[in-house]
């Protein structure tokens, strides 16, 4: 369970880049944050959160796309 303001901050953490979207490869250079964000969207690997929840298929993943994720694994509080 992660509160929208904690998921604000994993985001940034891993928007590296800071373009405003969390890529593939920022998931892959951050396994540890990668994994609480699995864990918090119910699914296994980057590759899956990206098929299920990359809705503008752009290849990354936004703060609202991942809000989406985290809201509708049940998992923001
Ligand atoms: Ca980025
Ligand atoms: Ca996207």
């Amino acid at each position: 369970m992660a509160t929208e303001q904690e998921l604000q901050s994993l985001f940034n953490t891993l928007d590296r880049d800071q373009d405003g979207k969390i890529s593939i490869n920022e998931l892959f250079l951050s396994p540890g944050l990668s994994a609480v964000i699995s864990s918090e969207t119910n699914t296994s690997s980057p590759q899956e959160l990206l098929v299920q929840y990359d809705s503008d298929e752009d290849g990354s993943i936004t703060f609202e796309e991942l809000k989406k994720a985290v809201k509708k694994a049940s998992n923001l509080t």
